[in-house]
């Protein structure tokens, strides 16, 4: 199938969160997303720093660092201002409204002070959305949130029915909402972008379910916009060379 790239429609975006993702993809020719998910301040910064050239987006889960103080976020934004990437929390919020607003903006991570880009699942319905929208007023700071619709792990219960619903809330969230994490194009304007997880080159799988699949099948066949690739680059013995690598095979799979 000819999927078409969504980098052309960059310029009609209003959303100045997606319109500085597309302007940083398109200058360091990086659709990818590195999931840092290591444990300590310093291993997170360490991977932060080396694959920060060859990426767009640098994906964590500040929940899992042992470590974590308002310093480790201080420390990040400055990584990601020398090397020009966004910064994803991917916190996945799945609450009513009143309870992400504050697991948004309060307890030890803070995650709205720092944050460029969240998500969240669409299960409590638009009033997670509207939480999110009003706690991200108030930081005073442009935050862009992606709807789960899909997910790569092994019997999940997503179906058709609640990804197409998914995507209706996230054309109604819009500028607030610019995409999704999915396994598919799911906007056919390509407006609302996809980053797909469960991207490895050299495995089928883990143990737990994970399922990957390769940037060619996934950009190529599948339409996805932006790659994420965990394992497959903080686990390799060169995470800068690893990134450089899946940088330029993804961006020769879209423009080569
Ligand atoms: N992630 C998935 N699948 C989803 C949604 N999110 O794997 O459907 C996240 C995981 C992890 C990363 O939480 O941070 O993407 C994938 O890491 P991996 O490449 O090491 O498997």
């Amino acid at each position: 199938t000819n999927v078409p790239s969504a980098l052309p429609v960059a310029a009609s975006s209003s959303s100045p969160v997606r319109d500085q993702l597309y302007s940083i993809a398109e200058k360091k020719r990086s659709i990818l997303c590195v999931a840092a998910d290591v444990q300590s301040t310093k291993e997170l910064l360490g991977i932060a720093d080396a694959v920060g050239p060859h990426i767009c987006v640098l994906k964590l889960h500040a929940d899992i660092i042992q470590d974590w103080t308002t310093d480790t976020s201080r420390r990040l934004r400055e990584l990601a201002d020398k090397h020009s990437f966004m910064l994803f929390e991917d916190r996945k919020f799945a609450d009513i409204g009143n309870t992400v607003v504050a697991q948004f903006s309060a307890g030890v991570h803070r995650i709205s002070s720092w944050a460029d880009i969240v998500n969240a699942h669409a299960i409590p319905g638009p009033g997670l959305i509207e939480g999110l929208r009003h706690a991200c007023a108030i930081s005073g700071r442009m935050i862009g949130l992606l709807l789960v619709a899909q997910m790569s792990s092994k019997g999940n219960l997503i179906d058709e029915r609640y990804t197409a619903t998914c995507l209706r809330m996230a054309r109604e969230a819009f500028p607030f909402c610019i995409g999704f994490i999915a396994q598919e194009r799911l906007d056919p304007t390509g407006k609302l972008f996809v980053m797909a997880p469960g991207v490895q080159l050299d495995s089928k799988g883990d143990q737990l379910g994970q399922q990957y699949n390769s940037p060619q099948y996934l950009l190529k066949r599948k339409g996805v916009d932006f790659l994420i690739v965990g394992r497959g680059i903080y686990g390799s013995e060169e995470p800068a060379k690893a990134a450089q690598m899946y940088k330029e095979l993804s961006w020769s799979v879209l423009h080569g």
